[in-house]
């Protein structure tokens, strides 16, 4: 079937509730809210039934680590930072028709049926299994609550699911003289029951729903990450936890146990639409039960699984919901070159730039829209950002809409003249103006907002190109008939623009509709011929944007340069020096250079990749836990190190002879070494 014909009577917008243990930054903006805002308010343009649904994930582990940290309890971090990123998403536009949280009362009844029913169906597998358990503290220790000495860096204070210097994933039992963080104690094993989501029963309907049916009209990167995930192999999934903050099982004698955290949070969804429809007086269940409503959901690539595999199953287990339409999933946004971070405060804060920045939102929200990393991960650079402000925003839209208002008061006070009489420049302005409101529109049905705006900036460049060509301001003393043509057309361009930038640049879109004394209109209105009829009053024209200067971007800069001192001091000290060999010991090693002449993945594994490489004497496989850093299509062809006389090892059943030599940052960041210059295959190191 092909889902975009498919017609709707309404539709349910999800935005990934952010974690209420940090503010806001513009990764998230780029990756979800922006993309989620304008399909939204595009949506409610088209007249369309819309509901528009987020809130804070106030659960999990992360939310009691920082609690820890600040020696207070968990609801006390969940309410400062759910009120701050529920007060900057209002500051910047962001169009939620409910900001709701997970510590609501609403959510824990919704989520605790919802596990109920699944219960009462028998859906879950109940299973004992040791845990690690801190005897002293009485408490079973998440991966997160163990410490101890990182068996690759030697660390000391490694974590049970990662080291911080090495960025090693790890597991507890990885972790040599592992302690718990609550006691200091050696923690112990000991038997607790926990329930499991059956996600390989699921496999066939998965199969069915995600690769065949979605297989064109999902994102490929969605796609393709969702087929790895089944393709591996789907596993039952513990949907339960001991930990005493979160959803509380509604079973007897389960004290001390909640929903896991990624099992709650999407039903969070549903509680929040229960909340706003209590308010709105509507029934929430058409929005999550019908078959003629649209869900998507809009969030970041390290929440497809959660979203494209386990809610569906959940979905699907209790039986009376729709499935989402799409969700068309962004990458990853970074920062001046680097990994944004909450932990390592590397990043630019929503909060913070609506007060550096005041009244400059739509600035923001046009950098993220045309930088947005919708395919691939993206870089945003305070340079970039001045750079569109100045020469798109101010120099192409702004300009043109100034200059057609000024002319527009200096020739007529203000009053849009007659059209008058049309030549063949006149005739392509026109026919081309009319053609954007469904260019730009079948951009956002497809999800690709980059290109919508960029069509949006198209028209103004269309309006820029025909006002110059045309110079009034030269042609009034000898034919001010012809200017009253000109400005009746560019005035026509202009109120198109208030209307179709609304979903982009929604304060900008204001504030047009106000100077062309225009009330918003709908979408298809954008079609057509006459917007604004001669004789109509234009009110008072108001530059729409400043220059941002190089002293404002410098300033932001050198906030981010101290920013990466401080965390230079506190960062972890690079791995500590191992003990002196001799050199007879580094000369039995035979390291040389190589080429990879093929890479793929290794079935049912996460982080290997199976490489095929050419060492200059013979081709070999190596296997290599590079998965999570490199796509094996980017290293066809790419010259490496190899420890090539390392005895072979079986690995996942292949035999893996030699060792790629690659260097590896404290916050796991991997590199190639590769000679300066290419040299032969087999050329030795030494
Ligand atoms: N709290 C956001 C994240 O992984 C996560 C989304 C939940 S959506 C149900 O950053
Ligand atoms: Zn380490």
């Amino acid at each position: 079937m092909d889902h975009s014909k498919k017609a709707f009577a309404r539709h349910t917008v999800t935005a990934a509730l952010p974690y209420a243990n940090g503010p806001i930054h513009i990764g998230h903006l780029a990756g979800v809210y922006i993309p989620a805002d304008i399909y939204v308010r595009y949506l409610r343009m088209k007249g369309e039934d819309v509901v528009f649904i987020c809130g804070s994930d106030e659960h999990g582990v992360p939310i009691t680590i920082k609690a820890r940290q600040e020696n207070v309890h968990p609801q006390v971090v969940v309410d400062k930072y759910h009120h701050q990123i529920r007060d900057s998403f209002a500051r910047f536009g962001i169009s939620f028709d409910v900001y709701s949280r997970t510590s609501a009362k609403i959510h824990h009844e919704t989520a605790s049926a919802f596990f109920k029913t699944l219960y009462d169906k028998g859906v879950f597998i109940e299973k004992d299994t040791a845990q690690h358990y801190d005897e002293e503290s009485g408490q079973f220790l998440a991966d997160r609550y163990i410490t101890g000495l990182c068996p690759h860096c030697s660390y000391e204070k490694a974590y049970g699911d990662q080291c911080e210097n090495c960025g090693t994933s790890l597991s507890p039992d990885e972790l040599i003289n592992p302690r718990s963080v609550l006691s200091g104690n050696k923690p112990v094993m000991k038997n607790t029951r926990h329930w499991y989501l059956p996600l390989d029963r699921y496999e066939p309907m998965l199969r069915q729903w995600i690769l065949e049916s979605h297989r064109h009209d999902w994102k490929p990167n969605v796609y393709g990450q969702c087929k790895s995930w089944i393709e591996q192999g789907l596993q039952p999934r513990a949907v339960t936890r001991d930990l005493d903050w979160g959803v509380k099982l509604p079973l007897e004698g389960t004290e001390g146990k909640v929903l896991y955290v990624w099992f709650d949070a999407p039903i969070g969804y549903v509680s929040a639409t229960r909340e706003w429809a209590l308010s709105a007086g509507e029934d929430w269940e058409k929005y999550w039960k019908s078959d003629d409503t649209k869900l998507v959901h809009f969030i970041g690539k390290d929440n497809i699984v959660f979203h494209c595999i386990i809610f569906p199953a959940m979905l699907k287990a209790e039986g009376s919901y729709i499935l989402p339409e799409n969700v068309p999933a962004n990458e990853f946004l970074n920062l001046e070159g680097d990994k944004i971070s909450t932990s390592r405060n590397w990043a630019v804060w929503l909060h913070e730039y609506l007060d550096e920045f005041a009244g400059k939102q739509d600035v923001l929200r046009y950098v993220l829209c045309s930088a947005a990393p919708e395919t691939k991960d993206n870089d945003f650079t305070w340079k970039d950002f001045q750079a569109r402000n100045n020469n798109e925003l101010l120099a192409v839209l702004g300009n043109f809409v100034n200059r057609t208002l000024v002319l527009t008061h200096k020739y007529f006070d203000g009053a849009v003249p007659g059209a008058g009489h049309y030549g063949p420049e006149d005739e392509k302005a026109l026919e081309g103006m009319q053609a954007f409101p469904d260019s730009i529109g079948h951009s956002l049905d497809h999800y690709r907002f980059r290109e919508a705006l960029s069509g949006l900036m198209n028209l103004a460049r269309l309006g820029n190109r025909y006002l110059t060509e045309a110079e009034p301001w030269k042609v009034y003393k000898t034919d001010p008939q012809r200017v009253e043509t000109t400005l009746n057309i560019c005035l026509q361009i202009c109120a198109r623009l208030a209307v179709l930038s609304a979903p982009f640049l929604t304060f900008t879109s204001d504030k047009l509709l106000k100077m062309l004394n225009m009330s918003p209109m709908g979408w298809e209105d954008a079609a057509k011929p006459v917007l604004l009829v001669a004789g109509h009053q234009t009110g008072r024209p108001e530059l729409l944007f400043e220059r941002i200067e190089d002293s404002q971007i410098e300033a932001q800069v050198d906030k981010l340069l101290k920013t990466r001192e401080t965390n230079r001091e506190s960062a972890p000290q690079p791995a500590p020096l191992k003990e002196n060999i001799a050199f007879d010991d580094f000369a039995r090693m035979d390291i040389r250079l190589g080429t990879i002449v093929s890479a793929d993945k290794v079935a049912k594994t996460r982080k290997l990749l199976r490489l095929t490489v050419d060492t200059g004497v013979d081709r070999r496989t190596v296997v290599s836990g590079i998965a999570g850093h490199y796509n094996p299509d980017e290293l066809k062809g790419r010259q490496v190190v190899i420890l090539a006389n390392l005895e072979p090892r079986t690995i996942r059943g292949i035999e893996s002879h030699g060792m790629l030599l690659m260097a590896e940052d404290s916050d796991g960041r991997l590199a190639f070494l590769s000679p300066d210059k290419p040299l032969d295959n087999g050329s030795l190191i030494g």
